[in-house]
């Protein structure tokens, strides 16, 4: 049986979930969306991805036709209507169907799509092993033009950066903000371990809240450790004692190369297990 898929208040067959040509989401990438994970049939901090979503929708003008316990019930919905307990959940809000031009108040009504779907993962051997990945040469979006803390269905500055870091034989690749700091991943935020304190860069370095990240934060906090959102340096992340990356697919996943110097001695450091041990037990316990 196929995936159901939610348009507009209606379950449609995968195979049949279409939206208009005419939709502003195709033709200009506007509109935002949601990544989010369930964990043996429990939503993952649904508050806080609808709290996000309606921000980001707030930051482009876009009314969300529905209230947030309805986008709440309409994923419940969804997933129960395809049984998946441990899915992805891909919340998409368009501008809707509109003219050629850019004009938004010509879109007739903005479309609530959600996709739930089995999660696809990164290998075992990324957890156990570590990652590399390489700093590009795209930079993230300066805040200014658009926000990188819009999670917009305008990707594209984040997938050329991804093209850039898979020409490099990596999965995931280190961008750099206006000023050339440290910003954050393609789907991921990035953060160091230096002499047993956690640095991230802080929001106004131009990145994604991430959900994620914000776990990350607390966790290592309940467990009595310092965390800094702090400015860092391409030099910062190739000095530090470990480096891992979050993300809703990724979770909490190490980094062990950047840009070819080897990151603490080369393997996921004990800091960065731990975490990711604390985050399996808060996802599935
Ligand atoms: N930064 C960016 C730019 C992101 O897109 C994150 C950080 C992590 O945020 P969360 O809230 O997930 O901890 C993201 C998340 C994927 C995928 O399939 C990931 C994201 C978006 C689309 C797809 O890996 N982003």
């Amino acid at each position: 049986m196929s995936l159901k898929v939610y348009i507009d208040g209606k379950l449609h067959a995968k195979e049949d979930a279409k939206i208009s040509v005419y939709d502003h989401g195709l033709l200009y990438g506007d509109g935002v969306f949601e990544g989010i994970r369930s964990y043996g049939g429990k939503v993952f901090r649904m508050s806080a991805h609808l709290d996000r979503l309606w921000e980001s929708a707030k930051a482009i003008w876009l009314a969300i036709p529905m209230s947030k316990a309805d986008v709440a019930r309409a994923i419940e919905e969804t997933l129960a209507a395809n049984s998946i307990e441990d899915g992805y959940i891909r919340v998409v809000v368009t501008r809707g169907p509109g003219s050629l031009g850019l004009d938004p108040n010509l879109c007739s009504k903005p479309q609530v799509i959600i996709i739930t779907d089995y999660i696809a993962l990164y290998p075992e051997e990324h957890y156990r092993n570590g990652l590399e990945i390489v700093t590009v040469s795209t930079m993230r979006n300066h805040p200014a033009a658009l926000s990188p803390r819009i999670k917009s269905l305008n990707y594209l500055n984040n997938i050329l950066a991804k093209i850039e870091g898979m020409q490099a034989g990596c999965v995931e690749a280190l961008m750099l903000n206006h000023k050339g700091e440290v910003a954050e991943c393609t789907g991921d935020n990035i953060f160091l371990v230096r002499r047993g304190e956690l640095l991230t860069p802080p929001t106004n370095a131009g990145i994604l809240e991430g959900i994620t990240r914000d776990a990350v934060i607390e966790l290592a906090r309940a467990a009595g450790m310092a965390v800094e959102e702090v400015a860092l340096t391409k030099h910062d992340v190739y000095v530090a004692d470990e480096c891992f990356l979050t993300g809703t697919a990724a979770e909490v996943i190490p980094v062990v190369k950047v840009d070819s110097r080897i990151i603490g001695d080369g393997k996921p450091g004990t800091i960065t297990r731990d975490l990711i041990e604390r985050f399996h037990k808060l996802t599935r316990e």
